[in-house]
């Protein structure tokens, strides 16, 4: 059995590790969420695969190796995502092509959603 001096001298090293830990590394709450989505040219996420950062509303062009060519895609848990096939220069202009909309996991083959190999740009909001 532990005596109470045991106790005592464990809670009070607990603590002393508690106050150790650096304030200075705590990051401010950035203003604009972001995660990523992983984006590859094959199906079953094979063959070139490119991590896409993104921010929460703002339309981000695909890895150029990606564009036209992405085949499977993981979309993060609690963002919707929606990709474009643009027949304008204007990015995630829906009036400017087709697109499609993911949830998480995302999508391991892009021909179950008729839309394989067209994606040129995205765009993801929390959900
Ligand atoms: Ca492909």
């Amino acid at each position: 059995m532990f005596s109470t001096r045991f106790i005592a001298l464990l809670v009070a090293s607990m603590a002393t590790l508690s106050l150790a830990t650096p304030t200075a590394a705590v990051r401010p709450t950035p203003d604009i969420d972001g995660d990523t989505i992983f984006a590859c040219v094959n199906l079953d996420f094979t063959g070139n695969c490119d991590t896409v950062a993104f921010l929460d509303g703002l339309c981000v062009q695909m890895p150029g190796r990606q564009v036209n060519q992405m085949s499977s895609v993981q979309v993060p848990a609690g963002w919707v995502c929606t990709f474009y096939d643009a027949k304008s220069s204007t990015p995630c202009d829906p009036s400017s092509g087709s697109s499609t909309v993911l949830l998480a996991p995302g999508s391991s083959n892009m021909q179950n959603q008729n839309f394989n190999d067209v994606v040129d740009f995205v765009k993801c909001t929390k959900l």
